[in-house]
């Protein structure tokens, strides 16, 4: 017969006379977190577009879409990531619109 190894089946410290009680090693998902864009009165809709499509994989129907959620709602999620991919892309947005004198804001909250 095959048997399980003990430190699955049996609660630490117990002798094989025991109550068989299954445990295991505990696994956490690592958090997650939801990345944002603002709305602002002065960004050019067609930039914040092209920031959906370069830097969020999103074709120019799904980017479009979202954008105008965001002009509408003032705030959309824009994707959801481990820590640090939300980061780089918060950096990317952010560097981005700098570069570009536009004051379009994207951060990242966790989940
Ligand atoms: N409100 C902007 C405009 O009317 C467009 C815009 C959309 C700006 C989404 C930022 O995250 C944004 N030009």
């Amino acid at each position: 017969m095959t048997r399980l190894p003990d430190q699955m089946t049996k609660t630490p410290g117990e002798g094989d006379a025991g109550v068989v009680t299954e445990t295991r090693a505990k696994t956490k998902r690592p958090p997650l977190y939801k990345v944002m864009l603002l709305n602002d009165d002065f960004t050019p809709m067609e930039f914040v577009v092209l920031v959906l499509e370069r830097f969020f994989g999103m074709n120019h129907a799904q980017a479009f879409e979202l954008m105008l959620t965001v002009h509408k709602k003032g705030v959309a999620v824009v994707g959801v990531f481990s820590f640090e991919i939300a980061e780089t892309k918060v950096g990317q947005v952010m560097d981005f619109a700098r570069r570009h004198q536009h004051p379009l804001q994207c951060t990242m909250e966790k989940e």
